[in-house]
């Protein structure tokens, strides 16, 4: 019998710091010796999904397909971590009953950091941009973000650090025998 893997999926909005977390997180596993594989924009966005942009209906088609393809992932017994923006609920919602159908587990983790928080923060210039009407249909300035109910896991990334918060994780996945 296989030991199942699992999704942890990670959502937040751009600059929260997800990927930040995701990468971290998938050093950390590595190093124990885990299977495991990061799905981001950059090996989704401009491979799989570069037919798709972002309004609404591409995002939900965006989400579905990484649910899908985290969900094969994960049954061939690997951690599969995903870094996705995955604004809408109902979007996240199917992936985690995809996973749930196939017996496997779906770790949501909200990567909470506030609006100005991130803004502030802007890495690239996105917000700035956003605001200046430059870049439409922008999550949080101009599209939607519908945070988590109820994630197995939350984070506020401006009260807790990288290292802080992959132990958070860690110590989840190990208390669910997860790892
Ligand atoms: C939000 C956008 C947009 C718009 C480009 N809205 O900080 P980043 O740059 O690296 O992360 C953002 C990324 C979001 O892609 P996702 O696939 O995660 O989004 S979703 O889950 O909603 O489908 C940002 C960049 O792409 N970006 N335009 N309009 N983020």
């Amino acid at each position: 019998l296989k030991q199942k893997g699992i999704t942890i999926w990670f959502t937040g909005l751009s600059a929260s710091g997800k990927s930040t977390i995701a990468c971290a997180l998938e050093q950390h596993l590595l190093h124990l010796h885990k299977f495991t594989y990061r799905l981001d924009g950059d090996n989704i966005r401009f491979g799989l999904n570069k037919d798709l942009g972002f309004d609404e209906k591409s995002r939900n088609e965006n989400i579905r397909r990484i649910g899908e393809v985290s969900k094969l992932f994960a049954d061939s017994s690997c951690i599969a971590l995903t870094a996705f923006i995955s604004p809408y609920r109902a979007d996240r919602a199917v992936a985690r009953e995809l996973h749930e159908k196939a017996g496997l587990a779906f770790i949501e983790v909200f990567v909470d950091a506030p609006l100005h928080v991130v803004e502030q923060r802007d890495p690239k210039g996105l917000y700035k941009k956003a605001r200046a009407g430059e870049i439409k249909d922008f999550t949080g300035i101009s599209a939607p973000y519908e945070a988590p109910e109820n994630p197995e896991i939350h984070i506020k990334t401006d009260e807790c650090d990288v290292t802080e918060a992959v132990k958070r994780i860690t110590e989840y996945l190990s208390q669910k025998g997860f790892i």
